[in-house]
């Protein structure tokens, strides 16, 4: 069963999804308390994980307002897709473009750690939330680790890699800027030459071992990446 600050969440969100724009306020909290019938502390657990979740924002001493439409990635936690999606209330599916086995280029060997020429499982899948394009993503995964029989566009890559003892625990990233090509801009139905975040993901389970080799193309309209940095303590 749901807890009422779910309930209540879903509710804003579904508010802010059909009759409130980017920086609108929402209800205040007392409008909301009357409105559903339950606490004060209720609605603030539901607007403080709406805070979190990046939908909402709020302006000390002026209220809660809706937050500008893009997808935010808050914490630099690794996660799937699926999960990533999921963690800012919505639904991640895919569309499987190509799904192959092929020898890995030097590019990839040298990512992976792994010789040239060696068998990899390759997925390209379009990657949505809430049925809207987000991303362009193209996977390669080495030797026999993947099963591509099983791999439906249902399938969370993780999640199947995991249920095989393959967990991804590590990554490392690189994030660049890319004018989208023909075939790319018209999957995320963007016009051609819209930016995009390319990010580069090599990923790999807790003894180190290399399990992909991951290419995703985000739309920048879309999607951003958030960090939080420390600095240094002095030497
Ligand atoms: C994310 C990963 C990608 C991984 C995919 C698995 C980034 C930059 N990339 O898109 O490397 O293959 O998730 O998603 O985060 P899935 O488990 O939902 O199929």
């Amino acid at each position: 069963m749901a807890y009422k600050y779910e309930t209540v969440a879903a509710d804003i969100r579904a508010m802010v999804a059909s009759s409130l724009s980017p920086h609108q306020a929402i209800p205040s909290e007392r409008e909301l308390e009357a409105t559903h019938g339950v606490s004060r502390l209720t609605i603030r657990h539901a607007i403080a994980t709406l805070i979190d979740e990046g939908l909402l924002y709020n302006v000390h001493g002026s209220g809660t307002f809706v937050g500008s439409p893009t997808l935010f990635s808050k914490t630099p936690k690794l996660t799937s897709f699926t999960e990533d999606m999921k963690s800012r209330g919505h639904e991640a599916s895919s569309r499987l473009l190509t799904m192959s086995r092929e020898p890995a280029s030097t590019e990839t060997a040298h990512a992976l750690g792994i010789p040239a020429g060696t068998e990899c499982a390759r997925l390209r899948r379009l990657r949505l939330a809430d049925g809207e394009p987000i991303a362009v993503e193209d996977v390669r995964v080495p030797g026999p680790l993947l099963d591509i029989e099983e791999f439906t566009s249902t399938s969370s890559l993780y999640e199947v890699l995991a249920d095989a003892g393959h967990e991804v625990y590590r990554a490392e990233q690189e994030i660049k800027a890319i004018a989208l090509d023909e075939e790319a801009a018209h999957l995320l139905r963007v016009p051609l030459g819209t930016p995009a975040l390319g990010v580069s993901r090599v990923s790999s389970d807790r003894r180190g071992r290399s399990i992909e080799y991951a290419f995703t193309l985000y739309r920048a309209d879309r999607y951003t990446f958030q960090l939080a940095v420390t600095r240094e303590a002095d030497k």
